[in-house]
């Protein structure tokens, strides 16, 4: 099979373009394939092949140009194919694709590092390793804090999301899919209530009472390594935790030598207006991990944290064979320089303005909209049986499902799968977002 567009990029008409039923007989016929081919545990949310993406659309093999809504669940922040990230790898893959950090290392890696210390909030000496995925970013942190504090629990959040690996299924509240059938898993985890303010109605300052509770009974500060907590809570729900929250739950990490950890791996990169979600409430963790947005689509992430505690690790045991490769290294370089040159945050606070006038909009005509919520471009809307807080997820599916018939791609998330989240490319066209909402609106004003 042979595709009319191989080259992607901003460049791509940015348009919303359905020619053929969702998905298309080239997609199909690739479905079959992969169907045989591929291991059926491995999902796809809207199974239209890829011929080319780029600013806020993905194109189809069948020419279908859908408006993104998902950015490859937040790593296309700064487009698909971004021209600074093209460049760059193009370079970087010509002159060498690999040695192995731990084996010939580059400066590449090392400036990275550099950026990411600058970046994260805190005005200490920060270090930082890289890696490949974010799970591994969160396992990377885990050992840290283990190592610098001497203590072994690790305390976590109803709702959480960190990962599919041994250690990071556990830490990941939710089931199905993620953990049905696949323990035995790694011990000493312990789960803390989440403030969500939809469902609990606390202050911050309440629910963060109640988590703290939870943790000096349950599990004992002097046990206890680290709290690892998502800023914005991604695959649980977009859940923005109740104004301070996070500020309590820091300060008495600090005031009980437990490392405080920021999972950024889906907030961070200036996907909620800023360049880590912790800075909306001053929030200073003392680990950062990052992932996703940061290197344009090519696989990187770490972990980015107070020199003393990032050194607290004998010589070897942090690393990988392919943690920080020079194309992944190079993408992010791109990708980093293309976010302060188009100021990608401020890009971000402005879809957050636009999507939420339109979706609060859109909630008051439709009481199964029980929730609007989010940061920057991270928003989500909850969907309820009409006056109760009682989760509809089959609302949800059918919304999201005659989005993609429409060619708008959209992603659910939430515990109770409820949740319609939206996360465009931070360089979304604002006709293509007025576009996409437009849509959304029909899609759910048709089916209410
Ligand atoms: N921490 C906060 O959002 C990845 C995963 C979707 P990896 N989220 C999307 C899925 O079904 O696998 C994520 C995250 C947060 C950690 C991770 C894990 O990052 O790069 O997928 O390992």
């Amino acid at each position: 099979m042979t595709t009319e567009k191989t080259v992607g990029g901003p460049d791509l008409p940015q348009e919303r373009k359905v020619v053929t039923e969702i998905p298309g007989p080239k997609s199909q016929e690739l479905h079959a394939r992969r169907t045989a081919a591929v291991a059926s545990g491995v999902g796809s949310v809207l199974p239209v092949y890829v011929a080319a993406a780029g600013g806020g659309v993905v194109v189809d093999v069948d020419g279908n140009s859908l408006i993104d809504l998902a950015s490859g669940i937040a790593v296309t922040s700064v487009g698909n194919s971004a021209p600074e990230v093209v460049r760059r790898v193009t370079e970087q893959v010509a002159a060498y694709t690999h040695t192995c950090f731990m084996v010939a290392p580059y400066e590449g890696y090392v400036e990275v590092c550099e950026q990411l210390a600058a970046l994260t909030p805190g005005d200490f000496a920060k270090k930082t390793a890289l890696c490949n995925s974010g799970a591994e970013a969160v396992e990377n942190a885990v050992k840290i804090a283990r190592v610098h504090t001497g203590k072994d629990a690790v305390a976590v959040f109803d709702h959480a999301y960190h990962g599919r690996t041994n250690l990071t299924m556990a830490m990941t509240a939710k089931n199905m899919p993620y953990k049905n059938g696949f323990g035995p898993f790694a011990g000493e985890v312990y789960r803390a209530p989440m403030s969500y303010p939809f469902r609990d109605g606390l202050s911050g300052a309440d629910a963060a009472a109640r988590a703290i509770d939870v943790l000096e009974k349950q599990v004992g500060a002097p046990n206890l390594a680290c709290v690892v907590i998502e800023p914005v809570q991604g695959e649980g729900g977009f859940i923005v935790p109740a104004e301070g929250f996070l500020p309590a739950i820091a300060d008495w990490c600090s005031a009980n030598d437990v490392v405080f950890v920021a999972d950024e791996i889906q907030s961070g990169m200036c996907r909620t207006g800023a360049w880590f979600a912790s800075e909306h409430e001053g929030v200073v963790p003392d680990l950062v991990t990052v992932a996703k947005g940061m290197a344009g689509g090519l696989p990187l992430a770490g972990v980015v944290g107070r020199a003393e505690m990032m050194d607290s690790v004998h010589g070897g045991g942090l690393g990988g064979t392919y943690g920080g490769n020079p194309v992944a290294c190079a993408a992010a370089l791109g990708a980093m320089a293309t976010m302060k040159e188009l100021d990608l945050s401020a890009a971000a606070r402005r879809i957050e303005q636009t999507m939420t006038d339109r979706l609060r909009a859109l909630a008051e005509k439709v009481p199964a909209i029980g929730d609007v919520r989010g940061r920057g471009a991270m928003m989500a809307i909850e969907l309820v049986e009409p006056g109760t807080t009682k989760p509809d997820s089959a609302l949800a599916g059918k919304i999201s499902a005659a989005c993609h018939q429409q060619g708008v791609l959209t992603l659910t998330c939430g515990t109770y799968g409820n949740v319609l989240r939206f996360l465009p490319p931070l360089v979304m066209p604002e006709h293509l977002l007025d576009e996409a909402l437009g849509v959304l609106e029909e899609a759910t004003l048709g089916l209410v």
